[in-house]
This record gives structure tokens, sequence and C-alpha cells, in this order.
């Protein structure tokens, strides 16, 4: 088992609202789609964000939310008290006090690195959480573009911040490392449409493994995170520990990109009207 970690990163890479990345690390994203950086936020600051993610996951917000509140690893219609992996999409549209957060403003910075040949924008977030003791709450392997419209430029850096420390034994993130070079993007199927099941019945896509996919975890600590492009296959397992695995997601995609897929009705938000036999093809 290949396990990922980073540790020339760290707090010293901090000046103030910026976050410097290493050469190395934008050279090695661009090759490898996906790096981890190490202590990027303070605890002070991740103190912001706390009690707005457990009020979220708590399923506060859920009544406005509609789908946007939901378990990634069950069908849409399972009872809140049976979640296993939560799912709250776009916290700050549900609770605008969230837009701007610090960690938006980091990672934004972050972003820009990693894009210097364009205009990077936040496009979406999500809160993800996995219950204790819940071994099914999967995140099936996916690549992200699978699930999006296509859009002529590509360019994603979905960035996932560690509220709790992440690890095999809790579902961290896995990554299958090559997979963003395949000159194809591997087809994509709503999860359980072998007995029929469609995209109204739960958002999640699945992909087949191939039996040349090598999986490398990556494991983080509160306040760390990983960051990983559009066409690396991935995904998390169960959760097989006593404590949470808690994540906030924050994708950051070309800014044209963006305005795109608005005009096509798509805001990442689980209550969209798309036509998802065109985006799956
Ligand atoms: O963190 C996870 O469990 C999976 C998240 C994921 O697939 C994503 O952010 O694209």
């Amino acid at each position: 088992m290949q396990e990922i970690t980073n540790p020339a990163s760290g707090a010293h890479r901090r000046n103030g609202e910026n976050y410097q990345l290493l050469p190395e690390e934008i050279a090695a994203y661009r090759r490898d789609g996906y790096i981890v950086i190490n202590d990027v936020l303070t605890e002070a600051e991740m103190a912001e964000i706390d009690p707005w993610f457990d009020r979220f996951v708590a399923g506060e917000f859920a009544d406005a939310m509609g789908r946007d509140f939901c378990d990634m690893s069950q069908p849409y219609g399972t009872p809140m008290e049976k979640f296993q992996l939560v799912n709250a999409m776009l916290p700050s549209k549900y609770r605008p006090e969230l837009a701007n957060n610090i960690y938006h403003r980091i990672s934004q910075a972050i972003a820009d690195q990693l894009y210097p040949e364009g205009t990077a924008a936040l496009d979406y977030e999500q809160f993800l959480a996995k219950r204790p003791k819940q071994e099914r709450a999967e995140f099936a392997m996916h690549q992200d573009l699978g699930y999006w419209p296509k859009t002529e430029n590509t360019w994603t850096a979905t960035f996932s911040l560690a509220l709790s420390d992440s690890a095999l034994e809790n579902g961290c993130l896995q990554v299958v490392p090559g997979t963003n070079r395949e000159p194809e993007l591997r087809a994509h199927k709503p999860k359980g449409h072998d007995e029929g099941g469609s995209r109204d019945d739960s958002h999640t896509l699945v992909i087949e493994s191939k039996p040349t996919d090598k999986v490398a975890y990556l494991p983080v600590k509160r306040g760390s995170m990983t960051i990983h492009d559009e066409r690396i296959v991935h995904g998390s397992g169960g959760n097989l520990s006593p404590h949470w695995r808690k994540t906030y997601v924050a994708a950051y995609r070309d800014a044209e990109t963006i305005r795109q897929e608005r005009a096509m009705g798509f805001t990442h938000s689980h209550e969209d009207s798309v036509d998802w036999g065109e985006v799956l093809g």
C-alpha cells in the first residue's frame, strides 16, 4: 500500500493569506494531477469554519437544501439518520455568511499559483462528512470531469481541506496516479445502473476500475489539504474508525468555463435541471 505525504510543506509556507507553493509542487500537480500540502490553515482559522460545518452536517439547513443535502453513498430519499457519507452542497449559497471565508481566500491564492496562464475562480464547494463506523461510507471512484458538462477548457483544481485527521482507517482520499494522463475520460454510469438506477435515484457516478489501477492513499492531518485535477481517478473508502472524517471541498475552475457552465444551467447543485443523459454521453 502506498501512502503519499509531503513533509517539505508546512506552516512556514504561509505569508498572510497566501500559502507559497514550491515550483516542484506546481510541476507535480501538472504531471501527477494531485498534490498534498500540510498545515495550510491555522487552528484559529478552522475554528471559524467548524461550527458551520457541524450545523450543515447535522441537517440544520436540510429543508432549504433539497437534494443538496444528501448521502453520496446511498440513494436520494435515504432518511437523514441513516446517512453514512453526508454531503452538503454549496454551503455559501445556503448561508451567504460563508462567502469569501478564510479557506476560500487561501485556496484562491493557491489556485492562482497553479493556473498562471488563466483566471481561476471558485466554481463550487461542498462539506463531506463520514460518520464513525460506517464501512460503506464510500465515495465511488470517478473522475470529476465525468460529473460535469463538456466544456472546451477543463482546467480545475479541487481542494479538500481536512477538518479532521484523515487516514486510511476513516476513508481518506485515494487516487490512481497516472490516470490524469489517460487520453480518454473513462465511462461513468449512475450508481446502481445495473439494477436500473439512474441519476434521479442517486447523484453518484461510478467507473469501472482497470486491473492496472494502483491506488495511492493521501492521509492528511487537520488543517492540511489535498488538491486534485479534473481527470485523475479518485474516491475514498468507508470509515472503519470510531471518529468522523470531515472534509471541506472547494473547486476552482477557469473563469470562462464557469460562465459556460452557468449558461447551461449547471451550478453543481443537485437541484440543477440538466440533461444527464447528454452529459454522460
Ligand atoms: O474526499 C472524498 O471522500 C472524495 C471527494 C471527491 O471525490 C472530490 O472532491 O472530487
